[in-house]
C-alpha cells in the first residue's frame, strides 16, 4: 500500500518534524498536514495544509475522503501540565481525537493509524525503575488517564475490529525546531533556549528528578520503523514502551555547563513537580527493541551538543 499521509496535530512539537520526515519519505503531495489553527508558519507553508479540527468527525471525515487519505497520524493532544488546567477539555480532546480516528478505520475510510500515548500512562504504584511493559498503571494525571484509556481502545479496535491501529508511550521529547507545549517534560528544552539566551534557568523540578527522555530525531524514527514494520511484528496493540535515556535537572545542567560553563541552574519546583514524581525514572522497552528493532541513537552528550548548535544559529 502506498502510504497517502494525513497528520493531525501537524503544527506541534512531534507533529511538524513528522510532517518534515514523512514528505522525504513519501512525497509532499502523499503527506497532508493539518491542525486546528495555523500556530506554525513554516509547516503551514511546507506544502497542502489543511484546518482540522480534531473533534469533529465530518470535518476529520471530509479532510480524508478529499485527499483520499489511507494512513493517519494523530497527534493532537493536551498534555500532562495544561491537562491539569483544564481537565475536561483533555479529556473531550483526547478522547474524541481518537474515537473519530478508530471509527473511520473501524468503517474502512483508513487503512492505518498512529497514535501516540506516553510514559504518563504510569503512576506511583508503577514501578519505577526499568518500568516494564506489563505492569501497575494507575495513572493520577488526566493527560495519563486519557493515554491509558485510549491504549486500551486501541487494543479493543484492533482485536473486535481488525483495525491496524500502532503506538508508542512516548517519554519527553527534546528537539529545537518547534517548541513543546504543556508538557511536564518541557523543561528539558526550556533549558536549552535560555542557556544560550541568557546563559542561566530556573527549573521547574527539582534536581533530582530523573524522567525517561529521547530526543527527537529518535523519536521520529521509531514512529517511521513502527508504522512500516510487518504487520505481523507488530504484536502489542495497546502501546510499546519507548526508552532513549534518563537524566536529572541536575545532569542535564552538568552536561550544558560541560559544553557552556558559564551557564547556571536555579530550582524552583512547582505543580508540575507531583506529575514527575508519579512517572517512571527509566523504561524497559525490550518488547519494542524485540518486535521490530528498535534502537535509539542519541545520547545525552549528543543531544546537548546538537540542541547548543542549532539554538545557537537561531538566536543569532
Ligand atoms: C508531557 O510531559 O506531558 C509529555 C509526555 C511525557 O507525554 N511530554
Amino acid at each position: 500500500m502506498n502510504p497517502k499521509i494525513l497528520i493531525i496535530g501537524a503544527c506541534g512539537q512531534i507533529g511538524s518534524e513528522l510532517t518534515y520526515k514523512l514528505r522525504a519519505l513519501y512525497g509532499d503531495k502523499n503527506v497532508i498536514a493539518s491542525d486546528i489553527s495555523y500556530s506554525n508558519i513554516d509547516i503551514v507553508n511546507s506544502g497542502v495544509f489543511e484546518i482540522v479540527d480534531a473533534q469533529d468527525y465530518a470535518a476529520v471525515k471530509i479532510c480524508v475522503e478529499k485527499h483520499r487519505i489511507n494512513t493517519v497520524y494523530l497527534m493532537a493532544a493536551m498534555l500532562s501540565a495544561t491537562g491539569e488546567k483544564y481537565p475536561m477539555k483533555a479529556w473531550d480532546l483526547n478522547m474524541n481525537s481518537l474515537f473519530h480516528v478508530l471509527n473511520l478505520a473501524k468503517a474502512k475510510f483508513i487503512k492505518k493509524v498512529f497514535w501516540p500515548s506516553s510514559i504518563a500512562v504510569f503512576g506511583s504504584t508503577t514501578p519505577k525503575e526499568n518500568t516494564p511493559q506489563f505492569t501497575v498503571m494507575e495513572p493520577s494525571t488526566v493527560y495519563g488517564i486519557t493515554k491509558q484509556v485510549g491504549e486500551r481502545w486501541c487494543e479493543y479496535y484492533h482485536n473486535k475490529y481488525g483495525v491496524d491501529v500502532r503506538s508508542l508511550r512516548y517519554p519527553g521529547i527534546i528537539s529545537w525546531k518547534t517548541l513543546p507545549g504543556g508538557g511536564t517534560t518541557d523543561y528539558a528544552v526550556e533549558i536549552y533556549h535560555k542557556a544560550i539566551t541568557d546563559k542561566k534557568y530556573e527549573c521547574f523540578l527539582s534536581e533530582n528528578t530523573a524522567l525517561p527522555m529521547m530526543f527527537m530525531d529518535d523519536a521520529i524514527k521509531a514512529t517511521v520503523d513502527i508504522m512500516s514494520a510487518n504487520e505481523k511484528d507488530v504484536k502489542i496493540r495497546s502501546s510499546y514502551n519507548l526508552s532513549g535515556i534518563s537524566f536529572t535537572p541536575k545532569e542535564l545542567a552538568q552536561s550544558i555547563k560541560q559544553q557552556m560553563p558559564e551557564f547556571s541552574i536555579t530550582y524552583k519546583p512547582d505543580y508540575r513537580q507531583e506529575i514527575a514524581d508519579s512517572w517512571p525514572k527509566s523504561i524497559d522497552d525490550a518488547y519494542a527493541r524485540n518486535d521490530w528493532k528498535w534502537k535509539h541513537d542519541f545520547s545525552l552528550e549528543q543531544i546537548t551538543k546538537e540542541m547548543l548548535t542549532h539554538l545557537g544559529e537561531k538566536y543569532k
